[in-house]
This record gives C-alpha cells, sequence and structure tokens, in this order.
C-alpha cells in the first residue's frame, strides 16, 4: 500500500522532500500540499503531481492523507504536529520541534495521551552514512571507550544579523542531537564561549564555541560558524581510548592542477546530507506503511525533540550568563523508554 503525505511547508525544505518522495522513494506519494505561500504551494504540487491545499488544517485531517510532513515555519510547527497526532496519523517534524520546552511538552503529552508513537523529529545526521559508520566503530568496541568528541559546523552565510541565539537554536542543536545519540548518552553541562564576532555575521556573536560535558566525563566541543563564507561543512572526530574516527569528506572526487589539488564542498546542507534526507524519508514512509517488518530506525523521537530543544535553551542560558549551566532533563516517559 502506497502512503499518501501530505507536506505542510514548501519552501526550500518542503521542496526538497516533496522531490524525494516523488522520486527517490518508495512507497510514498504527495497527495496534498500546504504553504502560507498559495503561488509557492501551487508550484510544488505541481512538481510532485500533488493537490494544493489553502487549509493545512484540513489537509492534516483528509482522509485521503495517510500521514504528515511538516516543514513550514518553527513556531507552528506545534500546532500542526499536534493535529496530527488528534487525527491519529505519523507525522514528520523538521526540526525543531517546538521552539520552546514547553511546546514540546505539550507534544510529548498529546503523544503520552494517544498511547502510541507517532511523532518523528527530522534530525537528519542520525541517517548519514558517516555518522552511522562513526556509531557503529563505536559500539562495536573499535577504537574503546569515548573521551573527547571534536564537532565542526560551518555554513557560507546564515542570516547574517540574526539573534545570536539562532546560531545555537537552529544550527549547533544538530551536534546536540547527534552527539547524544552517537555517545548514547545524556549533556549535563555546557558553557559557550565567543571570540570576537566575524564581520560579516552582521553583529551577530559567530562563531560560538560549546563545550559539552557528557554524564559519564565525555566532553564535546563544537565550533559552530555560520557566516564562513568558503561553503558548507560538517565535521566530527571521535576520540577514543584506543583510536579515533572521524567524518570523511562526502566529495566523490578530488582535482589536481594548477599545483593544488582540490575537493569542492556544497554551499549549503542540502548536498551535503542529500542521502541522510532520502534514508529518513524512506524508514518513515516504511514505518508509516509498516512495512514488514519496519527497518529498526535512527530517527529522533518526540522525546529526542524535546531534549534537543531543552539543551539548547541551556545552551543558550550559558552563552547569556558566561558561566557553566549544569542540565539535568526531567525523567523520560514510559512512552520513550528504549
Ligand atoms: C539549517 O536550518 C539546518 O538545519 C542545517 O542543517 C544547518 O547546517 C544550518 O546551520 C541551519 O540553519
Amino acid at each position: 500500500r502506497e502512503v499518501t503525505v501530505g507536506l505542510i511547508g514548501a519552501g526550500v525544505m518542503g521542496a526538497d522532500h516533496a522531490r524525494l518522495l516523488s522520486g527517490a522513494v518508495a512507497g510514498a506519494r504527495v497527495g496534498g500540499i500546504y504553504d502560507v505561500d498559495e503561488a509557492r504551494a501551487r508550484r510544488v504540487a505541481q512538481d510532485s503531481g500533488a493537490r494544493p491545499l489553502i487549509d493545512p488544517l484540513k489537509l492534516i485531517a483528509d482522509e485521503s492523507i495517510d500521514a504528515v510532513l511538516i516543514a513550514s515555519s518553527d513556531p507552528t510547527h506545534e500546532e500542526y504536529v499536534l493535529a496530527a497526532i488528534a487525527a491519529g496519523k505519523p507525522v514528520l517534524c523538521e526540526k525543531p520541534l517546538a521552539p520552546t520546552v514547553a511546546g514540546c511538552q505539550r507534544i510529548l503529552d498529546a503523544e503520552t495521551a494517544y498511547g502510541r508513537r507517532l511523532v518523528t523529529v527530522g534530525f537528519m545526521r542520525r541517517h548519514d552514512p558517516g555518522y552511522l559508520e562513526l556509531k557503529r566503530a563505536l559500539d562495536d568496541g573499535d577504537i574503546g571507550a569515548p573521551l573527547v568528541l571534536h564537532c565542526v559546523h560551518r555554513n557560507p552565510t546564515n542570516n547574517p544579523g540574526q539573534p545570536s541565539s539562532n546560531v545555537i537554536t537552529n544550527s549547533a542543536v544538530h551536534e546536540l542531537d547527534v552527539s547524544r545519540w552517537l555517545l548514547g548518552e545524556e549533556i549535563v553541562e555546557a558553557t559557550v564561549h565567543t571570540p570576537r564576532p566575524a564581520r560579516a555575521a552582521g553583529g551577530t556573536a559567530d562563531p560560538q564555541l560549546l563545550i559539552l560535558r557528557t554524564a559519564s566525563g565525555t566532553l564535546i566541543d563544537v565550533e559552530v560558524f555560520v557566516n564562513a563564507g568558503y561553503g558548507y561543512e560538517v565535521r566530527c572526530e571521535l576520540v577514543g581510548e584506543t583510536g579515533t574516527v572521524q567524518l570523511d569528506t562526502p566529495s566523490a572526487t578530488v582535482a589536481r592542477r594548477g599545483g593544488g589539488t582540490t575537493r569542492s564542498l556544497p554551499m549549503d546542507w542540502r548536498p551535503r546530507f542529500a542521502e541522510a534526507y532520502r534514508a529518513e524519508l524512506q524508514h518513515w514512509v516504511d514505518g508509516a506503511r509498516r512495512a514488514n517488518p519496519p527497518a529498526p530506525s535512527p530517527a529522533a523521537t518526540a522525546w529526542d525533540g524535546y531534549v534537543a530543544t531543552y539543551l539548547a535553551q541551556a545552551c543558550v542560558q550559558a552563552f547569556e550568563t558566561g558561566g557553566p549551566v549544569a542540565i539535568e532533563l526531567p525523567n523520560r516517559p514510559a512512552l520513550y523508554q528504549p
């Protein structure tokens, strides 16, 4: 049975998801699309053979729609996720699940009341072949017990002049999620340091250096620099007691000419994480179809979405106060126990 997806949001990410669902993912089609900008919804709908709809809540409730994909602006996520839960439909929500911890809590409460997990959060790095390989190496004991995780996250440009907290809540939040997934434990302390800001950042504190400590004592450093100019790059090296393992550059070729070697970099995250997005959608669609048996998925649950927002807020507090912030998460509700 094919899964008919209702897409909310037809911007950069929504359009990309529509393209993947119509061409690169098996067992799914886009049935209806809503966007605040009707013309944009119509354009993406035309490309993917879907119906443009003008009411997002009607789209979610429509009986022809089996599952809901949310790629609208961050503050709208909560309302649409809650509507999908109310309709009893699987929902994949782009990060963040909600911008506030209270909003994420309302989603946990609604899903718990429903009694079954319906929500997936679009932390796509968990589906990246490189990160999966890193996790396998760690879990198989190839490098011994983890000690330090070095992360670098750079964008060529990202809203110069945006509030400094966005560098954490919109960008570093990926490292917050992927680190706790990779290490399989929680972050318990955060400090944020800032150098003199880059001129291209237009007044935003950028770059930022996050220093995080996990419950068992592993240290994580994250340099996040979203106006770095030269390209899109995500690096990660895990240092263990007997070895290290590091993401490699995903370019397929190296050019040698004019006295140098070059690997090209993408200019944004879509080409860098193309396979991760495809695999994320395929896992989600297989889960929604209950493909027999659905492959175990590394995807982020609503609880993971809650924790990501919680950690991001703690880091914003660390940024604002300059001091280390101790982090104590509430207990994981029964629905999200492994
Ligand atoms: C963007 O929203 C993303 O999610 C990208 O993965 C990240 O690299 C970028 O910094 C964010 O703005």
